[in-house]
């Protein structure tokens, strides 16, 4: 494949197109204008302690706190109650709580992992089950928690599944992930498009190479404003084609639509699920690739690039930065591009940009001259310095003009002099669960439900709870008093021998209230009803027959719990623990002993340092690596990084 696109590409059987610019090139332009009244460039956070969210963010969240969430709790709170009410049944605090009688709500947020179109598929699936719109979640007492969440975290794959959630205007998963199933105007969602792959979507290479060259002809504009650009931009074009509005299977092709070019990710807040405060507030999450980086903290594997001392940044649709004390500032995200407070650029934030810097996984090839060559970046950056040449800049990361140059932050930026800041996959620096928005302090969560759909199961794609390995770490080394995280075990060997990722584990049950409690629930085995399992997989593009299966078997991987005999299929009870788990930070806090039906859960599915109430015997059989279309250049570099992430 790569040597046809390069020959395809070298050949110059593309004419270079004249620098006439496409509908979707000049949509994709960012527009100067004067700075509004009032502009501030920069926002300190504060440190950990005396911390500041943005005003709008606060107002966001208040919105909710009043208009939603209350009526969120209650509806969740009747459908648990429905399931239970001929089963073990629940403490009467649970009530008290969700019902608003205690006066103390639970602080809830969802985190999605990175792991490619398995993460977005099995994070949806996942998401499906706590959605109080899917009558069967809602039939077995899960249905309900999305709608009750304040926050939704993605990460790479988990980014592709948050991101379009949020600018799609929040509709159920099958909707998101299928379409809606009825011809949509141009600027309406039109689904994932899951069969048609990314960057390859023909089977022609000669017609891939030109369909890149499309691609990169769609950043002509933002290139001949002066702005860099890089394999992020081509992706954030062909994102705009499978993760925002405007582009359905039968125009997908059509080269004259704008294919999401000008939606921006600050623009979801004009959505009107966003305007009435309906969705969880979205954040997604990357890491800083850094010139300057202390390459001695970089995780020893050789799939991560990122030194775990770099600020994870976070992209809500209010602003960028970073919580992490080491940056602790943001700039406003409609704003994205300004450099001063006299002229501002919009229409720089590209949804298919930001989702793309999430996911932008081709610098970990960039390790070095032969690695790159040989990767599959190297066609796409060559064909797109060919077109749009550019000296000095790293091609394959995910570029923005640098807001905090000379910044406020006394010198503790490590990008302060770097008139470019870069940024990597989120999970490139070996955690791909993006619990870090989440454990910021100004937030007060109390409640953390995290999806892992990351490989790092030796030889395999399934997860084995790396992610939370690496963030203990990285918070022991670096950011003792900003973060505060529950226990977790040291390795991921501790955690695959205690069946931590088969099936959902409670972390930080009784640990200090400050440290959130978090759920934890991964694709970490075949289901336990015996079918035959399909999420063990890293694939490109799948059928929607695929999508529907894959959904289906994350719902029952997601509602089996832990049962109380090994040799059962599922937990009648773990609705009801779940229920527990989500209240247990406002029980604490409400002075009320935990009892019940909840003490026996949390027996069984807390982990309690060294075991859960309940040793589990698993068998990993029905591997089913690479039974999707996979190229030959991935599956290669799959076998050499056990634990590449994307
Ligand atoms: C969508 O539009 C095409 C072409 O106009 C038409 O053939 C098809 O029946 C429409 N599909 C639906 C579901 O309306
Ligand atoms: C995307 O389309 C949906 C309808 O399918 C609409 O509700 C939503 O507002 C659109 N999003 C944006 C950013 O315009
Ligand atoms: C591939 O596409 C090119 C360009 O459209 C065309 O000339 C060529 O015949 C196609 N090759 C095959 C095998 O169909
Ligand atoms: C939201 O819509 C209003 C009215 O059309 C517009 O003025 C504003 O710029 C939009 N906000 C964003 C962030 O795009
Ligand atoms: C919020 O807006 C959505 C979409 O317009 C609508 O379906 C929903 O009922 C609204 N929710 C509230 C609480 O007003
Ligand atoms: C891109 O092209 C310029 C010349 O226009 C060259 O200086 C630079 O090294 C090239 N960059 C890469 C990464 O190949
Ligand atoms: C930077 O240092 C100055 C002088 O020590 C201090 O007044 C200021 O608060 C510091 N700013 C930040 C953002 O820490
Ligand atoms: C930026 O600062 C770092 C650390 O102080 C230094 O090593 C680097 O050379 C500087 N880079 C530039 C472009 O000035
Ligand atoms: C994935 O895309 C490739 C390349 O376009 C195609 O050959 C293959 O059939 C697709 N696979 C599925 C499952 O749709
Ligand atoms: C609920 O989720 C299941 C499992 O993926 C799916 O088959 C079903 O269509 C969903 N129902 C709704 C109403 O979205
Ligand atoms: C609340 O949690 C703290 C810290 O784990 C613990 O010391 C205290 O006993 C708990 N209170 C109740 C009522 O459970
Ligand atoms: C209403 C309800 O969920 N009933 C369940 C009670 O538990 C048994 C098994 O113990 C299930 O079969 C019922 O569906």
């Amino acid at each position: 494949m790569l040597a046809t696109l390069l020959a395809a590409i070298s050949a110059s059987s593309l004419p270079l197109l004249a620098s006439a610019q496409t509908a979707a090139s000049q949509a994709y332009t960012p527009v100067a204008g004067a700075c509004p009244e009032g502009f501030t460039l920069v926002r300190g956070t504060g440190q950990p302690g005396s911390q500041t969210l943005s005003p709008q963010e606060v107002a966001y969240i208040n919105g909710r706190k009043t208009n939603v969430i209350p009526d969120a709790w209650k509806t969740y709170l009747s459908n648990i109650q429905a399931v239970q009410s001929t089963n073990a049944s629940l403490p009467s605090y649970v009530a008290s709580i969700l019902s608003g009688e205690s006066n103390r709500y639970p602080n809830l947020g969802i985190a999605c992992s990175g792991g490619g179109w398995r993460a977005a598929m099995f994070g949806g699936g996942v998401l499906n089950v706590l959605d109080g719109r899917n009558a069967t979640s809602v039939s077995v007492g899960t249905g309900g928690l999305l709608q009750a969440a304040q926050y939704l975290t993605g990460l790479s794959g988990g980014s592709n599944l948050v991101g379009s959630l949020a600018q799609a205007n929040f509709p159920t998963i099958q909707e998101l992930t299928l379409g809606p199933g009825t011809n949509t105007t141009t600027d309406e969602w039109g689904g994932w498009l899951a069969p048609i792959n990314q960057q390859d979507p023909y089977t022609n290479a000669t017609q891939n190479a030109e369909y890149i060259q499309e691609l990169i002809e769609e950043m002509r504009g933002k290139y001949e404003a002066g702005f860099a650009v890089s394999y992020n931009d081509v992706t954030a074009r062909d994102n705009g084609r499978h993760f925002v509005n405007g582009t359905t299977a039968a125009n997908f092709f059509d080269t004259t639509l704008v294919h999401g070019a000008g939606y921006t990710w600050s623009g979801v807040a004009n959505v009107s699920t966003f305007a009435n405060y309906s969705q969880p507030f979205p954040i997604l999450v990357a890491t800083l690739l850094s010139p300057n980086g202390n390459f001695s903290t970089v995780i020893p594997d050789s799939s991560f690039i990122i030194p775990t001392s770099n600020p994870i940044m976070e992209l809500n649709v209010y602003e960028l930065g970073s919580y992490d004390p080491n940056l602790a500032a943001f700039t406003p995200m409609q704003y994205l591009g300004t450099t001063n407070n006299s002229v501002c650029y919009t229409n720089y934030d590209n949804t298919g940009l930001i989702i793309g810097a999430s996911g932008d996984w081709n610098t970990i090839y960039n390790t070095s001259e032969s690695t790159y060559a040989t990767s599959e970046a190297y066609p796409i950056t060559s064909a797109l310095n060919a077109t749009l040449p550019q000296a000095g800049i790293v091609l394959d990361a995910a570029l923005f003009r640098n807001p905090f140059y000379g910044s406020i932050m006394n010198g503790t930026f490590i990008d302060r002099n770097e008139t470019i800041i870069m940024m990597s996959d989120g999970g490139s620096d070996g955690e791909a669960v993006p619990i870090q928005p989440l454990m910021v302090k100004a937030r007060g969560l109390d409640t953390i439900f995290a999806i892992d759909s990351n490989q790092d199961w030796p030889n395999e794609y399934w997860s084995a709870g790396g992610s939370l390995v690496n963030m203990q770490n990285r918070i022991n080394s670096f950011f003792p008093t900003a973060y505060t995280m529950p226990p977790v075990p040291t390795n991921i060997s501790e955690f695959i021998a205690q069946n931590l990722s088969t099936h959902p584990t409670f972390f930080g049950c009784d640990s200090t209230t400050e440290a959130p409690l978090i759920i934890y629930l991964a694709n970490g085995g075949p289901p336990r009803d015996g079918a035959t399992p399909l999420t063990n997989v890293a694939p490109n593009n799948v059928t929607n027959d695929q999508l529907q299966g894959f959904l289906d078997q994350t719902f029952t991987i997601a509602l089996q719990g832990l049962p109380a005999n090994a040799s059962a299929t599922s937990d009648s009870e773990w609705p009801a623990c779940l229920a527990c788990a989500i209240v247990d930070r406002a029980r604490n806090a409400t002075g009320t002993e935990r009892s019940g039906v909840c003490s026996s859960c949390f027996e069984r599915y807390c982990w309690n340092g060294s075991t859960v109430g309940l040793a589990t015997t698993t068998t990993k059989s029905g591997a089913v690596s690479v039974q999707w279309s996979v190229s030959a250049l991935i599956a290669s570099l799959l076998a050499a990084a056990a634990m590449m992430i994307f």
